[in-house]
């Protein structure tokens, strides 16, 4: 059957990954981000190389009105979502409590918790009038165990982790599955991002070892979709073979 997929953050990394996971699978799309030129260029190529149909649309999921909008002006062919993957988020610096810019900080906990808890407000209700549905959250190791000048991020992602135990409670009785996946280290844009552009910082990040790949997630996501409808994966955390924890790596030298 094809479905309707709704990803977040899908002009780069994880997000970028799934969309075409979903895609190869015959899936239409709604591809999300701030980054108007990446999105319509992910578009185009998935329509062209898939033959499936893809709306992209562009806002910053941070802003309440922008994401109210975009989920209230679904042409209403694209209003029947089966699956919301809240992908979009960001670390924003790793610095100590008490050196770190509040801005930082506001940024995280605007994208990684608000951003996720808008655009579940906005589409759980469409799943809920179609009682069936599936909410895959992406957290993080950084969810569950905290790290040295992890503070906030890791903070965010705990809160990742409440938020989809929560949801899964609400949504019980509504027939809607919801599902936390939480990767370990993935060589993405993430540690540009959070080092704002510094490349050999964030090439040192993975420096060593064999991180996880964007497409490891995305087989992930994909997998927890293709259950039978009795089964849901609750919560599901992948690490490289080279991490034991947050903070154990074996690097060769
Ligand atoms: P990337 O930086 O490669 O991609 C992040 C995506 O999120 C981009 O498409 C970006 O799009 C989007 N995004 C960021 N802020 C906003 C916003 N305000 N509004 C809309 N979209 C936004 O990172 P990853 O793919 O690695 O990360 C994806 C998720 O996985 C994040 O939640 C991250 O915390 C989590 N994660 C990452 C891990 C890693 O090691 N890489 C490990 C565990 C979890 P745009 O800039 O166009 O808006
Ligand atoms: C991203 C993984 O360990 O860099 O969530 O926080 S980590």
């Amino acid at each position: 059957m094809i479905k309707t997929i709704l990803i977040t953050g899908a002009t780069a990394g994880f997000g970028k990954a799934i969309a075409r996971k979903f895609a190869e699978a015959g899936h239409n799309l709604i591809i999300t981000g701030r980054r108007k030129v990446l999105l319509t260029e992910l578009a185009k190529e998935l329509i062209t190389t898939f033959n499936i149909e893809v709306l992209p649309l562009c806002f910053d999921v941070r802003n309440l009105k922008e994401v109210e909008t975009a989920i209230a002006n679904l042409p209403e062919k694209w209003k029947g979502i089966d699956i919301l993957v809240n992908n979009a988020g960001l670390a924003a610096g790793l610095n100590s409590i008490h050196e770190a810019a509040v801005d930082d900080w506001e940024r995280m906990i605007d994208t990684n918790v608000k951003g996720l808890l808008y655009m579940t407000r906005f589409v759980a209700p469409i799943m809920v009038g179609r009682k069936q549905g599936h909410i895959i959250n992406i957290g993080s190791v950084a969810g569950r165990e905290v790290y040295p000048m992890g503070n906030v991020y890791c903070g965010t992602k705990f809160a990742v982790d409440a938020i989809t135990k929560g949801t899964r409670i609400d949504l019980l009785s509504h027939n809607i599955k919801v599902t936390q996946i939480a990767p370990g280290a993935a060589n993405t844009e993430f540690s540009l991002v959070r080092f704002k552009g510094d490349k050999t910082r964030a090439d040192n990040v993975y420096n060593g070892f064999q991180p996880l790949t964007a497409e490891d997630i995305a087989d992930t996501v994909f997998y927890v979709t293709t259950l039978p409808a009795h089964v849901n994966v609750n919560d599901l955390v992948l690490m490289p073979t080279a991490q034991a924890s947050t903070v154990n790596f074996h690097r060769e030298q």
